[in-house]
């Protein structure tokens, strides 16, 4: 019974995962744009290149473009949802990137490199 268990619960683990990992690779738009107008505004990405990246402070400095969440173009440092971006980014790099609007903007919460 203990075994019959486990192996039921490998399987389901195998099928949650492997979707997930999909999703990551290539629907990250798709996703995006199936979402309620709402929702996909609040998630929207906007354009920006890195400047600096202090990592102990563990912020990042964007030259960022006009922002859907209706931030005008300027450079301003950001605090990053995930510290393991810190070593992703560096000055020069482009990327397309989302704020969280619940701290004004001020926190990346979703991060695309831009090549
Ligand atoms: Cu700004």
């Amino acid at each position: 019974m203990k075994a019959l268990t486990n192996k039921a619960l490998t399987a389901l683990v195998f099928v949650v995962s492997l979707p997930a990992v999909a999703q990551m690779d290539h629907s990250a738009h798709m996703a995006q744009s199936a979402k309620t107008p709402a929702t996909a505004s609040a998630d929207a990405m906007g354009d920006g290149q890195v400047k600096k990246v202090d990592k102990t402070k563990g912020t990042v400095t964007l030259q960022h473009g006009a922002l859907p969440n209706g931030m005008p173009p300027m450079t301003m440092a950001y605090k990053l949802k995930d510290a393991a971006w810190l070593d992703k980014l560096k000055a020069g790099q482009k990327i397309r990137f989302a704020t969280d609007p619940a701290d004004g903007g001020m926190t990346v919460t979703n991060i695309e490199l831009v090549k």
